[in-house]
């Protein structure tokens, strides 16, 4: 009789045991069956103790080995839960991996990188130099003696104390107001063949408005040797200008006028925006310019210590951010300098 009880409570157990399958539904079943308080295992073995001797023994036997059997069916129950739906934080390896917020570089970087790679690739070596410069580097040495009007108060930036010199006097240093100081200081030290770029920041005694910056980026370039030609000057622009547009580009070289070089001119590109047909990028005359060039003044040999009767040259200079602001349609050069992530993880070349 005993033993049926005992039977029966094995078969109603092993009847409802499987259909608890989650985590909580196998442990309202332990509850049930195995609670400290009204489980009716838990019952079952409690009342062995009202019992007969003689029915004691096989009802206790038999009542723990079913206790044991409903722990261990639970125990595995469980484990199998467990193991087929991990708890909800687990780790998702199917969810798309989350993007990090990467850096990137300015696109003024970016143009400056870019003409730079372009002469390296042709041989050009990069060479960079002081931002505060003396008057003989900036200015003399460049053809513009004391009385140019490019040495006014008025353009450049003066710093208020002059540096003491070896000859004893005193030298007005400056901000530099283009690259080309580097440039002088390089023949000053090598001697031709020269082939070089300078990069860099320059300074002008300037508004802050949407076309001019008091500080802006340069690069410039030098070649020098003997039997140099205003054709080399325009078969190696044509090609940077090739190579910067990834394109078959038009070209044409308008006359200008500087003082370190003679003859000067201006290079224009057709417009990339409209083929040349006008649009606002190209205020609407199919060209935009993109920098100015010439064959090296003989005055800047002179200066330099260069035999002016042997060697050639040609040289030129291109505002970055200019450029920039052509090729990316940008209408006001201050949004280069405002970091305002909006506009700088839009434009990249
Ligand atoms: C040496 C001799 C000559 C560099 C040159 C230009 C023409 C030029 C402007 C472009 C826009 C300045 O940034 S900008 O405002 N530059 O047009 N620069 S030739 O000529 C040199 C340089 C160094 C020793």
């Amino acid at each position: 009789m005993a033993d049926d009880s005992v039977e029966r409570l094995q078969q109603q157990f092993e009847a409802e045991a499987p259909s608890a399958r989650t985590p909580a539904e196998i442990k309202a079943l332990r509850d049930k069956w195995l609670g400290r308080k009204n489980g009716a295992l838990t019952e079952l073995v409690k009342s062995i103790a009202s019992k007969q001797p003689a029915e004691r023994q096989s009802l206790g036997a038999a009542s723990n080995a079913l206790k044991k059997l409903a722990e261990q069916i639970l125990d595995a129950q469980l484990a199998n839960a467990l193991a087929a739906a991990p708890p909800r934080d687990a780790l998702d390896v199917t969810l798309p991996a989350r993007r990090p917020a990467l850096g990137r570089r300015h696109p003024l970087t970016q143009v400056r990188e870019r003409v730079e790679d372009i002469f390296m690739a042709m041989g050009y070596q990069v060479i960079s130099g002081p931002e505060i410069e003396d008057d003989w580097h900036n200015f003399e040495a460049l053809n513009m003696p004391a009385e140019h009007p490019a040495r006014d108060m008025q353009d450049t930036l003066y710093l208020s104390s002059p540096v003491p010199v070896p000859d004893g006097g005193r030298a007005a240093t400056l901000l530099r107001t283009h690259t080309s100081g580097m440039q002088i200081r390089y023949m000053e030290q090598h001697e031709p063949p020269v082939r070089i770029i300078a990069p860099g920041r320059v300074y002008r005694r300037d508004q802050f408005d949407a076309t001019h910056t008091p500080m802006f980026t340069q690069v410039e370039g030098l070649v020098v040797d003997e039997g140099i030609s205003l054709g080399d000057l325009k078969g190696t622009l044509n090609a940077f200008a090739e190579e910067f547009f990834d394109a078959r580009v038009a070209t044409r070289f308008r006359p200008s006028f500087f003082p370190y070089t003679e003859p000067s001119a201006e290079l224009d590109v057709e417009c990339q925006g409209c083929s040349g047909r006008g649009c606002h990028l190209c205020k609407h005359t199919g060209w935009i310019e993109i920098l100015g060039c010439g064959m090296v003044h003989p005055a800047v040999f002179d200066a330099v210590g260069y035999d002016s009767t042997r060697f050639t040259g040609f040289a030129f200079g291109m505002g970055i951010e200019r450029l920039a602001l052509r090729l990316y349609g940008v209408d006001d050069i201050r949004m280069f300098y405002e970091n305002d992530l909006r506009f700088l993880e839009q434009v990249s070349l």
